[in-house]
């Protein structure tokens, strides 16, 4: 017996970021978080269950992954699709980015999004966008928050089930039509901390992480407001403190680690004095540029000034689509 199934899913930058966990095994955050789903960055996931498989094999962007990675992501996420199926069928996951791995963009996120979409095509099970993102998180926290497109909203939950640590769309992908982001490729080097090692140290050391949790409580009110009334200020300033909050809590985590270098910090100087726009950076180098659309220009005349590898423009995108021959 041979099920097919292939879907597409957006990569997303979070603007509230999520950087510890309450739960390792079922990746449960210690706070709720929010992104943009990006237009035109995607994984594109092909995944097929064969009963005369007796393991399952990843491929991503034409390479297997060994052992620990598979089980750490991909099987974890297969598991879940064999339990519900009710039968022991192996898979063969083929994934693939259209930007390229050496960009530096996590393409984690997209390719466990779109692998959930993908497996409940094959398997017929008609879970609801709700299911998959508690399935997708469970690969990948922030896989969860690419099962949707538009501006999505990660739910921490309280219980320990997980089963109300989930992701929603709170404003659709035409919302708010301006506004664009404009990746700066800094580096394309492999980060020498990967996020999963990264949150877990600050969870264990950062003496900041308490007020940073309180600091997330007390705003995630005020983006959502901000990005509900179109206010570019206010959403450009919570933007870059949210991004400031996390990398604070980095630093002062122990063994110390940091991402950013000071390309970085000159991007962050330059867009504060500019004030119309925001940066943020997740667990690396790369800036991701938030603004409106007739400030890119400006934006990029800055960019190409300081020599970055490579800038991408994005916007606000689409959530999964399941591909059909
Ligand atoms: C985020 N990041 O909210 C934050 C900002 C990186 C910095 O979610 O262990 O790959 O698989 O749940 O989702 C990256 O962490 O971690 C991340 P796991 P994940 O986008």
């Amino acid at each position: 017996m041979i099920l097919e199934g292939e879907a597409i899913a957006p990569s997303n930058i979070a603007i509230v970021k999520y950087w510890g966990k309450r739960n390792s095994e079922l990746n449960l955050p210690l706070n709720s978080s929010i992104s943009i789903s990006l237009d035109g960055i995607y994984a594109k996931t092909k995944v097929v269950f064969d009963s005369n498989f007796n393991e399952d094999k990843i491929i991503i962007n034409g390479k297997e992954l060994g052992i620990k990675e598979k089980q750490d992501y991909a099987t974890k996420v297969l598991n879940i699709f064999r339990n519900i199926y009710g039968k022991k069928i192996y898979a063969l996951v083929n994934s693939t980015t259209n930007f390229p791995e050496s960009s530096g963009l996590a393409s984690s996120a997209a390719g466990i999004a779109a692998l959930v979409y993908a497996a409940n095509s094959a398997l017929n099970l008609n879970l609801t966008q709700k299911d998959l993102s508690i399935i997708a998180r469970i690969g990948s926290g922030s896989a969860c928050r690419s099962t949707v497109g538009g501006f999505a909203f990660w739910e921490k939950g309280v219980k320990d089930s997980g089963e109300d640590s989930f992701c929603y769309q709170i404003f659709p992908e035409n919302y708010w039509e301006d506004l664009v982001d404009i990746i700066a490729i800094i580096s394309t080097q492999k980060k020498k901390i990967s996020s999963r090692l990264g949150m877990q140290t600050s969870v264990n050391s950062s003496t900041l992480m308490k007020c940073r949790l309180e600091f997330i409580e007390r705003t995630i009110p005020e983006v959502i407001n901000s990005i509900k009334e179109k206010n570019e200020k206010k959403f450009f300033e919570l933007t870059m403190r949210h991004s400031n909050s996390m990398h604070a809590v980095i630093l002062d985590s122990w063994p110390s680690f940091f991402y950013l270098n000071d390309k970085d910090l000159e991007i962050m100087r330059w867009i504060q004095d500019y004030g119309k726009a925001a940066y943020t950076f997740d667990a690396g180098q790369n800036a991701h540029i938030i603004t409106l659309q007739q400030y890119a220009d400006v934006v990029l005349d800055f960019l190409k000034s300081i020599n970055v590898e490579k800038i991408i423009v994005s916007k606000v995108g689409h959530g999964p689509i399941v591909l059909h021959d």
